[in-house]
């Protein structure tokens, strides 16, 4: 008998996949189409565990819908530019682009091997002038819109990475990707629009409930962030007694506590506050700011931390009551939200209170919670209650009406308005790094910024290596002076190139779309190829993504919308999380010394038993942890799998329906079943399936009907088309076994008949005084109890004893029960 060789059948069917292209699709419209995407991988060294996860999950999607008669593209790239590249090229005295290549080299041979239903041809490196040319051609057209600008403002500085970092890589007040407490700094940079679109990101998650995973749609919510409530203005009034010539504006979600506003606060290191300060004043502010740049976001923004502060020596005008408020600068307000200046209402917030009794502050209750005065506890009533001490809301006590009236009265006066804020910001996307997509603008003495003309695209990367890179602030491209030197596209005077690289997630944010045309020269892509294959229908990737990546390439795909270039909004229907791989209950890691090597498993397992492990270790959501699991027994039952083929090719293949009945039952209900399960996302289960199905055949072999009967042929068959989503190696050998060519990829999903499904039953009589009053249909083993139960519960036995007591029941089961009245 012969024995599954795993390393050989590894070799002998990537070669045929490769060389039949496989799955390549035909994209003939012969069959309606599926896009399974994996979020593609950086090129961080060779395949780990993560990735085994993964990939394995989207291919089982793949390989299920390939199956079931849809042509399926399920393509592979690199997101190729990065930190860690460079990083290597600095320590090495070498170009980024030597690891990055050497590493995708690498991972695409992993890929080859590890099995995956790819699609080769399409396959694209951000990194590539060929890619980042249309990144570049995005960003011009985004800027024709008036969604990619430069400002100046305090943005977060990553110290020991030397560039800057968006909110979103910016985790507790650390840098995401070092760890080092991030600072601020002014700098101008570049900014896409984001936060015009946050509505509609917003409101087209409602498309997404139950396709995406709620958390998702939770972190996405609570990262955008919305919140209504109103712009008052205050007018200010100077030492003097003179006023600003215009109000300043306050964003508050309490415009129902106005009348507890006993001072005004504004961002230290904001414009306004260096405008509004007295001049007697202006040293001590400085000093203030200067202190406040060392703190980070989350620092500022704590409860826990002691309140700081400096009065301005000018006043705000309270506009429902004229009373006149102190104006302090203080460091809890930031000054990138909202407007950046605040009415502290210290009975009602907080850190309001806790400044308020920092510097001896009035305190006004104008919400009467029934709690105690938070003056004396310290402790601030932020909940509804009945409005005291505030005129225009004498007797209310429904905070929304409170917050209508008091809008409504500012509305009337040009005094304020309603109005919605959101926590989202602009997306900052210039990077002060070498490794990544370069600007396309040029900055000229006469005429500005100059776009650089769509035909000079791309914008390629100078040749730069080694310590040329090494970070100092600005952006290594700056030191490349024949590159950054040119001439002015509109004037042709002396120019400048923009020195800075865009974030690598502007490179996410659209490559789903390139996949589309591969090598397409008319644009990123072409719409037509979009409109055939788009919107994706299962991605999967990591959690670790559910804010950055999946809002930032939701709001590309709504900018291409606008554009006309693509006809839908949401451009992934199905997202699933794949858990990750841990051991011995923790991440693996170097310094605990719990890595799991990919590689090593594979040499010693096989691909198969490695990918029906990690298939089979849970629901795909789930961490795994490698120490709970067993890749030696799925190898095992591996091998008992192909035990069956083996057994049953060489015996003639014959007309199941004539087969033993009992495994046939079984074996369509294994199909009925994992059908559904496939659907529903639950690939742990259809693996229990399998070997049970397996475990029956082997039964049915030993010690049933025997290899010959046809009914173990046709279960061997479900074995392996179901088998393949998972250990495609084993079962193109068994395919090959039973008989059938080429591949079993291009074999057909396996139809449950459903007259194999029906439990059986049996009808059982019943009788009331001899006389049949009713047919049950019950399973044959039924109990007399139950049966009993059954049929003195039936409508037409009731209507017999029409409300006599029972006397005698005489149960037979499953076929008779007979019944006599009291
Ligand atoms: C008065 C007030 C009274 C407030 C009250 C709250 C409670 P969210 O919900 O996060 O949007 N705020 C406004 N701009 C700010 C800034 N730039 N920095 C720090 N805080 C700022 O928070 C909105 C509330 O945060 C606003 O409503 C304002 O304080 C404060 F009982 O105004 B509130
Ligand atoms: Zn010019």
């Amino acid at each position: 008998r012969r024995v599954y060789d795993a390393a050989a059948a590894q070799e002998r069917w990537q070669a045929y996949w490769a060389e039949h292209g496989t799955f390549a699709p035909a994209d003939d419209g012969s069959r309606e189409r599926r896009y399974v995407l994996d979020m593609f991988p950086y090129p961080s060294g060779d395949l780990h565990m993560g990735h085994a996860e993964a990939f394995v999950m989207g291919d089982v999607v793949a390989r299920r819908l390939k199956l079931q008669g849809y042509d399926v593209m399920h393509p592979i790239g690199w997101d190729s530019f990065g930190l860690p590249a460079e990083n290597a090229a600095i320590q090495r005295g070498s170009h980024p682009a030597d690891w990055t290549y050497a590493n995708i080299e690498t991972q695409a041979r992993s890929f080859k091997r590890y099995g995956l239903s790819l699609d080769w041809s399409r396959r694209l490196h951000t990194s590539d002038p060929e890619y980042y040319r249309w990144t570049q051609w995005l960003f011009l057209r985004f800027r024709e819109r008036g969604l990619a600008y430069r400002k100046d403002s305090f943005v977060n500085w990553c110290p020991t990475d030397q560039t800057v970092l968006a909110n979103e890589q910016v985790v507790q007040g650390l840098c995401e990707r070092c760890g080092s407490v991030v600072t601020k700094r002014r700098l101008n940079q570049w900014y896409y629009k984001i936060t015009e679109y946050a509505d509609r990101l917003l409101d087209d998650m409602a498309s997404l409930e139950g396709g995406w995973p709620e958390r998702v749609l939770t972190m996405q919510r609570n990262w955008i962030g919305r919140s209504e409530g109103a712009y008052v203005d205050f007018a200010i009034e100077r030492a003097d007694g003179s006023r600003r010539s215009t109000p300043v504006r306050v964003f508050t979600t309490r415009p129902d506590t106005l009348y507890g506003a006993t001072f005004f606060l504004v961002a230290p290191e904001s414009d306004l506050a260096a405008e509004l300060v007295d001049e007697s004043r202006r040293g001590d502010l400085e000093a203030y700011v200067e202190r406040t740049q060392q703190a980070t976001e989350i620092e500022r923004q704590s409860t826990e931390r002691p309140k700081t502060g400096v009065f301005l020596g000018v006043h705000a005008v309270n506009p429902v009551n004229d009373e006149r408020i102190p104006v302090w600068a203080a460091d809890y307000v930031l000054a990138d939200y909202g407007t950046g200046a605040v009415m502290a209402v210290p009975a009602h917030d907080q850190r309001d209170l806790d400044f308020a009794r920092t510097f001896d502050l009035p305190v006004r209750v104008v919400v009467d919670t029934g709690a105690e005065d938070p003056a004396v506890t310290g402790v601030a009533t932020p909940g509804d209650g009945r409005y005291v001490a505030s005129p225009l809301l004498e007797g209310l006590s429904d905070k929304a009406t409170g917050v209508r009236t008091i809008v409504e009265r500012l509305e009337a006066d040009g005094r304020g308005e309603g109005a919605v804020t959101y926590r989202l910001r602009d997306w900052l996307l210039s990077r002060q790094r070498f490794w990544g997509c370069p600007i396309p603008i040029i900055h000229c003495p006469s005429c500005g910024e100059v776009p650089v003309p769509d035909d000079q695209l791309p914008v390629r990367l100078p040749d730069l290596r080694g310590a040329d890179l090494a970070p100092k602030g600005t952006s290594p491209l700056a030191a490349a002076t024949d590159w950054v030197q040119v001439e002015c596209p509109s004037c042709g005077g002396s120019a400048n190139r923009d020195t800075d690289t865009m974030d690598t997630f502007v490179d996410s944010s659209w490559y789903f779309f390139r996949y589309c045309s591969p090598g397409y020269e008319g644009g990123p892509f072409d719409p037509e190829d979009v409109r055939r294959w788009m919107p994706v229908a299962q991605y999967v990737g990591g959690v670790e993504h559910a804010i950055l990546h999946l809002l930032y390439m939701r709001f590309f795909t709504k900018v291409l919308h606008d554009m006309g270039l693509v006809d839908f909004e949401e451009p992934m229907r199905r997202l699933l999380n794949q858990g990750q791989v841990i051991n011995q209950g923790k991440a693996m890691s170097k310094s605990l010394g719990n890595g799991v090597d990919l590689g090593a498993q594979i040499d010693q397992y096989g691909v198969d038993a490695i990918r029906t492990t990690v298939v089979f270790a849970g629901p795909p959501e789930d961490d795994i942890d490698w120490a709970d699991v067993s890749p030696a027994g799925s190898l095992k039952f591996l091998q008992r799998a192909y035990r069956l083929a083996d057994d049953v090719a060489s015996e003639p293949g014959t007309d199941p329906a004539g087969g033993d009945l009992e495994l046939r039952r079984t074996t369509h209900r294994c199909v009925a079943e994992v059908t559904m399960l496939l659907e529903d996302q639950r690939f742990n289960v259809v693996v229990a399936r399998v070997m049970e199905l397996v475990n029956a055949t082997r039964k049915a072999i030993d010690s049933g009907p025997g290899a010959a009967d046809p009914a173990v042929r046709e279960a061997a068959e479900v074995v392996t088309v179901v088998l393949s989503l998972v250990a495609p190696y084993v079962a193109e050998e068994m395919w090959e076994l039973l008989g059938h060519g080429p591949s079993v990829a291009e074999a057909s999903w396996p139809v449950a008949d459903p007259a194999l499904l029906v439990a059986e039953s049996v009808t059982c009589v019943v009788q009331v005084k001899g006389k049949v009053r009713g047919r049950l249909q019950v399973p044959p083993t039924i109990g007399e109890d139950e049966l009993r139960e059954l049929a003195l519960a039936d409508p037409g036995v009731q209507r017999a004893l029409a409300g006599q007591a029972v006397g005698k029941v005489i149960v037979r089961a499953p076929k008779l029960v007979s019944i006599v009245p009291a």
